[in-house]
């Protein structure tokens, strides 16, 4: 079973958010992830020449939590109710696999499009507590993990209501060209009419880089 913290969706706003947000999401095809770069400021500034490091893995540790919760780890202030993927900035080895681990805390499921594109995994493998997923059910999803100008999709499911957190992993190939490759959260997880504003706007929350050299 999964929560709904009062203090982020007030009574009733959640219905609006649904009804309006397929306007964005729902676009269909599993290519409209791409569709996203037009928004995403610093997406593929490649530095081109530079070669690519080759074969390897980078393993990267990422927890996602609300601010409020975010106590323990000492790393957000003065944003209560905002929920983040920290560290957001990631560096990684073009080229490399990508072992991406992320403990999700956050128990809010915020929904998409029911068949939206970004319930499912796009370019790359996951696993969820260890079992191999293709997709997330809407119900189950609290945030993303885009990457949209590489075509990388990571649905991310809500924390258990024990307290715990979810363990999701997701393995994809870096690009061979260094670049820095904007990530963000495609849920409607933030602050506004849309739950499109505050932490999905601002880096360091529900956006951040990808950075490859
Ligand atoms: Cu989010």
């Amino acid at each position: 079973m999964t929560g709904i913290r009062p203090k982020r969706v007030a009574a009733g706003r959640r219905a609006v958010r649904i009804a309006h947000w397929p306007v964005a999401a729902a676009a269909g095809a599993a290519t409209a992830a791409l569709a996203l770069a037009a928004c995403a400021g610093t997406a593929g500034t490649s530095a081109a020449g530079r070669p690519a490091a080759g074969a390897g893995t980078d393993r990267v540790e990422l927890i996602g939590k609300i601010d409020a919760d975010m106590g323990a780890m000492g790393t957000f202030t003065g944003k209560d109710g905002w929920p983040a993927v920290a560290p957001a900035d990631i560096h990684v080895r073009a080229g490399a696999t990508v072992v991406i681990t992320i403990r999700e805390y956050d128990d809010m499921v915020t929904p998409l499009a029911d068949n939206s594109p970004f319930l499912q995994v796009i370019g790359g493998t996951e696993t969820v507590n260890g079992k191999r997923v293709r997709a997330v059910r809407n119900d189950m999803i609290a945030h993303t993990f885009t990457v949209p100008s590489l075509g990388i999709n990571a649905p991310l499911p809500v924390a258990s209501m024990d307290g715990g957190y979810t363990t999701v992993r997701f393995t994809f190939r870096a690009p061979a060209t260094a670049g820095t490759y904007q990530w963000l959260c495609v849920t409607p997880c933030g602050t506004g009419d849309y739950g499109i504003s505050g932490a999905m706007h601002t880096d360091g929350w529900m956006r951040g880089h990808l950075i490859v050299s």
